[in-house]
């Protein structure tokens, strides 16, 4: 691929164990400290590691990932009975691929050019060498004809590097992000090689149909392949499908953990040490510019300073998880907010009743669910967002069919969630509106939504997400048999 590092390729021939391998930018473990102070791992909690975990262990599955820290050994181990492959980067990738062309290229230009993204050559090159690195290290490991399934834009070369190593094997991809229109993605100085990348899976996944259809057409479009409905027609025989399989979460293990005693306690602990207004709305986000925070508080604070709420009956919890600390535009976002909850509670609160509480931590699942419980409307307003598990997590907790959900028009989830009050983020107005909606519904009308989007999280959870993507995936056929054009060369 034109400027490209010089890397590593090794070609091999299915030697490998693994029958299923997950290649994602993380490992699901994270690096911590034993009690005896000695280093170990700890299983990260996302809904991908328990979604998948059945179908690695049936399937001798291993997983590759990066660590997350350069400090640790990298050789294969096995953890709660989960293959974990490390795949090491240096310093400077972190800077360049990681920070750089994943967080500082990709990220903002999938969602909506919400930020400026930047485009840099040396960043590029840093992700075509990673990218190759991790398609190695599954072509290494993978046996004969195995499954591999990649995960998310940090990887969208691997489909075709590993295509070219082992022919033999079945790939799928799925993309976690939205993937943009057609006018953004054209900006991309290397749109041809991702979406050539991406054309090495069998398989391609997205969060909506629209996301498929645009990919679809840039296909048609910037490589001139053959194209019908959501399948490309490549030159060389294969078939590329791509489709939508809306995420989900592990909706029963939430309800569970939320039903527990020590979560009901801690809900209600939570609540009495905010004073016990009548109505808490509840944000969580990673802190990301994307979240839509900045414009949720300040449609909150409007009207408490209009006189429609009040800091005696309503109170608005904000945890924001750190997240990408050295990326600058997540620096800013992060002074921006606090300036911002400075500014509201300086100007609405009062002694011992602050108009915003503003959590800048992470907390343990148990202390979410707590949260979730403890929550009367919970605000979900993203710019742009591939799915939003936050929305789903809090319906999953929801037990009683209580609770009112505000949720972005742009999230992935209102897709699916369309009884939660629908709004758009950049309209401030109509945003206040629902909030006031949500805080004035009664009963009756927070049950039948609560319910109608409890059926739909309940029914579609995870595991339905996995095993419909490793069916089709297990589905597609390998030869289309017809006579199509070469692709056109620029
Ligand atoms: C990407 C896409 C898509 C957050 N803070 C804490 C914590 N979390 C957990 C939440 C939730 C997850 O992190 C966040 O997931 P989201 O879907 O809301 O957002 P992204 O991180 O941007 O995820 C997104 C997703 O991939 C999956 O495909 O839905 O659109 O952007 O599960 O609960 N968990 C714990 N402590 C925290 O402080 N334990």
């Amino acid at each position: 691929m034109p400027g490209a590092s010089p890397t590593r390729v090794i070609r091999v021939t299915g030697n490998g164990s693994a029958d299923l391998v997950i290649v994602a930018n993380r490992l699901p473990v994270d690096r911590v400290q034993n009690d005896d102070g000695t280093a170990g791992w700890r299983r990260s909690p996302g809904g991908l590691v328990s979604a998948l975990e059945p179908v690695m262990r049936a399937n001798d599955g291993a997983w590759i990932g990066w660590p997350g820290s350069n400090d640790t050994d990298l050789v294969p181990f096995v953890e709660d009975g989960l293959q974990l492959v490390p795949v090491a980067l240096s310093e400077r990738e972190i800077i360049d691929f990681y920070e750089g062309f994943a967080n500082g290229t990709l990220w903002p230009l999938y969602h909506d050019v919400v930020a400026k993204p930047e485009f840099h050559r040396e960043w590029w090159d840093a992700y075509v060498a990673v990218n190759q690195r991790f398609a190695n290290r599954a072509a290494e490991i993978a046996s004969r004809g195995a499954t591999v399934w990649v995960q998310d834009y940090q990887m969208q070369l691997v489909p075709r590097m590993l295509r070219e190593l082992r022919p033999d094997l079945r790939i799928g991809f799925y993309l976690h992000i939205p993937f943009p229109p057609t006018e953004l993605f054209q900006q991309l100085p290397w749109r041809r090689q991702v979406l050539e990348g991406l054309l090495g899976a069998d398989l391609v996944g997205f969060q909506l149909g629209g996301a498929a259809q645009n990919f679809v057409r840039l296909v048609r479009q910037r490589v001139g392949h053959k194209t019908h409905r959501d399948t490309v027609y490549l030159p060389d025989g294969r078939t590329v499908v791509a489709r939508a399989f809306p995420i989900s979460i592990d909706t029963k293990s939430f309800q569970k953990l939320a039903q527990s005693e020590a979560v009901e306690a801690r809900a209600k602990e939570i609540r009495s040490a905010l004073g016990d207004p009548a109505k808490v709305f509840l944000g969580i986000d990673r802190l990301d510019y994307t979240k839509g925070i900045y414009a949720r508080l300040r449609a909150f604070s409007e009207l408490i300073r209009d006189g429609v709420l009040s800091v005696d009956d309503a109170i608005f919890v904000q945890v924001a998880t750190p997240s990408r600390e050295r990326v600058e535009q997540y620096r800013i976002l992060r002074d921006d907010i606090d300036r911002l909850v400075g500014r509201i509670n300086g100007d609405l609160g009062k002694i011992g009743q602050p108009a915003i509480s503003y959590l800048h931590s992470s907390y343990p699942r148990e202390e979410m669910a707590a949260l979730y419980r403890a929550a009367d409307i919970m605000v979900v307003t993203p710019y742009r967002d591939g799915m939003n598990l936050v929305a789903k997590e809090y319906v999953a907790c929801r037990y009683g069919n209580d609770g009112a959900l505000v949720l972005s028009e742009f999230a992935g989830a209102a897709d699916e969630l369309r009884q939660a009050w629908l709004v758009n983020p950049y309209d401030i107005n109509g945003m206040k509106a629902a909030l006031r909606d949500a805080y004035d519904a009664d009963e009756k009308e927070l049950t039948r939504r609560m319910r109608a989007m409890r059926r739909t999280v309940l029914d579609n959870d995870v595991s339905h997400w996995a095993t419909r993507f490793l069916q089709e995936l297990a589905a597609t056929r390998p030869d289309h048999g017809k006579t199509v054009r070469p692709a056109r060369r620029s």
